[in-house]
């Protein structure tokens, strides 16, 4: 290791496979972690936070918490697994469970000394929160449906096995949240061996996503490795197409960091799919950047490199050519959303959850409504990337009961909902998020009531047209895939990004910058005005956007004067 990598590499490496002092912070009567011990937790899956809400009511300097984000591969959980996150958020969180972009479930709130008892409580149900987080290979997404086919069996299977394959050997976990005894051991060097990961792990995230061929409801092209399936002539499984460099989040006051699609690779047979994963995340591990973090995604090795010398150190690395990548079919995301057949004898029922966000409020009771579906029917669940929740394996017989208890907790269907509303995303951002620079998920509500209204007033209520937000430009809803991105700028201002596709096949640009947040839809409703006064033959936003110069007639930026 040379003397010029970054602070956080040193703390890896000095580490010991992931232990750092954590047993000792936790042990300590303090209510947080140091500040090097901090690096390493993540690697466990948490993260401390600072409600900013809490501190300054108390007029506090800080107020500790911890986020738990658990690890679930292409977001599936049994009930009993669904039921113990639902358990920990009373017991020893903030009573939410938050549905992550990632297919994951984030529990907030939870104070240092009730953090052993609710990873172990999600040990006991077989759910880890290792690599959740940190400079590894996070959460492996996968497109939900829960089909019965073989194909779609086999790239949850593969999902499931490359999750585990890629998460670290250190048993760093065990010891210190589940092994209770072994957490003050003096072990000065682990004997265990890192064969990915070394003794650095990566240089920075790393993040895969499996897609079914023509529903990119992944966002596939937007992960540092997309696989999107190839069926055979008999609808099992052949390989892969592999698209590598994707990613979403920038600096706004850095112009050297940028959101970018990933490229196609190559075909990859089934069989050989692990080994080209692992091949590709060792190029990352060996040529990523170790001094500075805003450059270490893998997306700007594959941007300096091109995805051809890309494709000749792989090659090199497996002793095999690969075959060139083919046509990718084009794309559309499927929600998932409502009743769906699973098989002749199930369904499966996909609600919407706004913001991701499992909660029970006076007007709708999602979380209790959710707890006791799942708790009578034993239904299966899967998590969705748009932070939605897929109930899976329901019994003819059991929908009356099931609708009943929707019925019963004012849980709206997604038939009752606009386009606008159903694509929407926003990121968790203030008051949790320390990296948030304006508010997202708890404004957004009100801002898609706003879009929704305009859209309707113009005619245009029915149209298909994402809009993402987040608190700051680290791109955590994938806003720059978006029709419409709102991305927090400075305090209360935000910018606005126009032109992605639904399909997730382009980026947006920035569209105006700096507005209030009063004046997002008044930013935007003269362009959505001139789609709907010149679109041909009921065409899409996107197509619209792409077809046509709007997007030069209406933008305006002020970017240049205020960017340093
Ligand atoms: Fe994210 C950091 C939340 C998906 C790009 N993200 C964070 C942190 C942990 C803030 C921090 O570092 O202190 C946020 C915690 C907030 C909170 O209070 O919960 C956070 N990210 C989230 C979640 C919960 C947003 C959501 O609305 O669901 C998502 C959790 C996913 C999961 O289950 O693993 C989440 N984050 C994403 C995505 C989308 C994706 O992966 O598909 C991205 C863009 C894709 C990408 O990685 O390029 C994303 N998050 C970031 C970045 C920018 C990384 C970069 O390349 O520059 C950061 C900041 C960082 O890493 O330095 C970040
Ligand atoms: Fe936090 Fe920014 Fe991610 Fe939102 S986009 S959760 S504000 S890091």
């Amino acid at each position: 290791m040379t003397a010029k990598v970054s602070r956080v590499e040193q703390i890896k490496e000095n580490s010991r496979n992931l232990r750092g002092d954590l047993s000792a912070q936790l042990d300590n009567q303090l209510p947080h972690i140091d500040k090097d011990n901090i690096q390493i937790l993540k690697f466990h899956g948490i993260y401390q936070q600072d409600d900013r809400d809490i501190r300054k009511q108390k007029g506090m300097d800080k107020e500790y918490s911890f986020m738990v984000r658990s690890r679930i591969a292409g977001g599936g959980l049994f009930a009993s697994q669904y039921l113990a996150h639902d358990k920990i958020s009373d017991t020893y969180g903030n009573s939410t469970l938050r549905l992550t972009t990632r297919q994951t479930i984030q529990l907030h709130g939870v104070i240092k000394g009730d953090l052993r008892k609710a990873l172990s409580n999600l040990n006991d149900q077989m759910i880890t929160a290792i690599g959740a987080c940190g400079d590894i290979v996070r959460n492996i997404m996968c497109c939900p449906a829960p089909a019965t086919d073989t194909a779609h069996q086999q790239i949850m299977e593969l999902t499931r096995q490359l999750s585990d394959h890629l998460l670290p050997r250190s048993r760093a976990y065990h010891e210190i949240w589940i092994d209770g005894e072994k957490q003050i051991s003096t072990h000065e060097v682990d004997p265990e061996h890192e064969p990915l990961y070394g003794k650095n792990y990566l240089p920075r995230k790393f993040k895969i996503g499996v897609a079914w061929p023509g529903d990119n409801c992944v966002d596939v092209f937007t992960h540092d490795i997309g696989l999107i399936a190839v069926p055979d002539s008999l609808d099992r499984l052949a390989g892969f197409t592999v698209v590598a460099g994707g990613g979403m989040g920038m600096n706004h006051k850095k112009k050297e960091t940028f959101p970018r699609l990933a490229d196609p690779l190559a075909y990859v047979p089934l069989e050989k799919t692990r080994d080209v994963v692992t091949a590709i995340v060792a190029i990352q591990r060996d040529y990523g950047d170790r001094e500075n973090r805003k450059h270490a995604r893998f997306k700007y090795l594959v941007d300096e490199w091109g995805i051809s010398k890309l494709c000749e150190e792989l090659e090199r690395r497996l002793g095999y050519t690969l075959d060139p990548p083919g046509e990718i079919d084009e794309m559309r995301p499927n929600l998932h959303l409502g009743w769906n057949r699973q098989s002749d004898d199930l369904w499966y029922l996909g609600l919407s959850v706004q913001n991701g966000r499992i909660a029970d409020t006076p007007d709708v009771q999602m979380k209790t409504g959710l707890r006791e579906i799942i708790k009578a029917y034993q239904t299966g669940v899967r998590l969705t990337p748009n932070q939605d929740i897929l109930l899976t394996h329901i019994r003819e017989a059991d929908r009356h009961g099931i609708e009943e208890i929707i019925k019963k907790r004012n849980i709206p269907h997604a038939g009752t909902l606009t386009a606008v509303r159903k694509y929407s995303m926003a990121c968790p951002a203030l008051p949790t998020c320390g990296l948030a620079i304006t508010e997202a998920e708890r404004v957004f509500p009100d801002v898609i009531r706003k879009f929704e209204k305009e859209l309707d007033d113009l005619g245009l209520g029915r149209e298909e047209i994402s809009i993402r937000m987040t608190g700051c430009p680290n791109g955590c809803s994938r806003p720059y895939v978006a029709d419409i991105g709102i991305v927090g700028h400075s305090l209360n201002k935000y910018d606005i990004f126009i032109g992605g596709d639904i399909a997730g096949r382009r980026l947006n640009r920035l569209y105006k910058d700096l507005v209030e947040l009063d004046q997002l839809v008044p930013a935007v409703q003269p362009l959505l005005k001139h789609f709907g006064e010149n679109r041909i033959n009921g065409e899409l936003f996107s197509d619209f956007m792409a077809r046509t110069n709007a997007f030069e007639e209406f933008t305006t930026t002020s970017v240049e004067e205020v960017e340093v």
